[in-house]
């Protein structure tokens, strides 16, 4: 079985990713049915609770307020209206509904008021996870006291690529964030964007990040740039859609225990693609048509794709995650 380590180096990690393409699918398949069913993946739905007007400058992101993007703001949502949103995700096929906010940090109230609508959406029997900016040590444990199974909180690139994308907060200050959020007992869903024009050592130093922290985030969301009009990355180069794929099958045998999400930019991939990358090991997608304020490919394509590929969405009962000893390779 691939071993969890967390001492990877950024050569070896670049090494990793550009191992002769056959090769790298090939091992990163093995180890992700070493501990998952190859035939589940994962469905969460997410909802921007509180959109735009950022005081953030996140280059890539529609909802900073120094851009001139078509993104109208709005203020925190009623609870009860999460709620509803939450049902219709559950009934959508959703396990986990993620809620998301354009904060740079959040006041103690709004986490407050986030916190009795995570009470509400895990009454429903759902996941949770909330991404709400920099996070206090307190405000970490108000949420877990919640009941808060997931803080999102991405590194994004790697730490040399990072300065040319965000100005307004460091990575260290996105470490300590992670620090509190798991110092409260909160499971960590920490991953990054590719296609901002990083090269693939960047692709290496951001995995290299993620799996030097021990534990290894949880859930581990791999975002392909959603290029949005008016944002300083639009009209950035494209990836090779291969890149991505590779950038996938190295977060699998890094990780091995994390569940790798396909995160936004599904709506701009193949089907081809996506089967590849989930074929090198993401297990989880966000389904319905909307992510936070971009286009997502909806309910009724997905459920096609999935169909194509022989995969059902996670339940409760079948979550996708084996026990050692069930792996179908024996
Ligand atoms: N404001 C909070 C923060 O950034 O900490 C939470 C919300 S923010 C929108 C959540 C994540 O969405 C970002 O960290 C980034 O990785 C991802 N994201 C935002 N805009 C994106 C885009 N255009 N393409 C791909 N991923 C994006
Ligand atoms: C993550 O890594 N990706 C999601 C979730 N965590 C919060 C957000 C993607 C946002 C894409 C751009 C948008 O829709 O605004
Ligand atoms: Fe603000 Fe988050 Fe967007 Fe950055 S990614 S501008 S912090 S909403």
């Amino acid at each position: 079985m691939v071993t969890l380590r967390h001492d990877w180096t950024v050569d070896q990690a670049e090494e990793l990713i550009g191992r002769p393409f056959h090769d790298l699918l090939f091992e990163a398949h093995a180890a992700h049915r070493e501990r998952f069913d190859p035939h589940v993946v994962e469905a969460a739905i997410l909802l921007s609770v509180k959109t735009g007007a950022c005081p953030e400058d996140c280059a890539y992101c529609p909802q900073s307020a120094k851009w001139n993007t078509d993104l109208k703001p709005e203020r925190l949502m009623a609870p009860d209206d999460i709620v509803a949103a939450a049902r219709q995700a559950q009934a959508a096929g959703a396990t986990r509904f993620c809620m998301g906010a354009a904060w740079r940090s959040p006041t103690d109230r709004q986490v407050g008021e986030v916190a009795a609508a995570v009470e509400a959406v895990k009454a429903l029997g759902m996941e949770t996870c909330v991404t709400l900016g920099m996070l206090a040590a307190g405000q970490a444990q108000r949420l877990a006291d919640a009941g808060l199974d997931f803080y999102n909180h991405n590194l994004d690139t790697s730490p040399e690529f990072y300065g040319e994308i965000i100005t307004t907060r460091t990575y260290g200050d996105r470490l300590e964030t992670l620090a509190n959020v798991r110092d409260a007992g909160v499971k960590l869903c920490c991953g990054g964007i590719v296609g901002m024009g990083e090269s693939r050592r960047d692709r290496a130093g951001l995995l290299v990040q993620l799996a030097r922290l021990d534990p290894h985030p949880e859930s581990v969301p791999i975002n392909l740039l959603v290029q949005v009009p008016g944002t300083p990355l639009f009209g950035a180069e494209d990836l090779d859609p291969l890149e991505l794929v590779r950038t996938v099958a190295a977060a699998r045998l890094m990780m091995p225990g994390s569940v790798v999400r396909l995160s936004a930019g599904r709506a701009q991939m193949t089907d081809e693609l996506q089967a590849l990358c989930l074929h090198a090991g993401a297990s989880s997608v966000f389904l319905g048509d909307k992510l936070l304020t971009t286009a997502n490919p909806g309910e009724d394509h997905d459920r096609d794709l999935l169909c194509r590929l022989d995969t059902q969405t996670a339940t409760p009962e079948r979550t996708g995650r084996l026990e050692p000893s069930a792996s179908p390779l024996g």
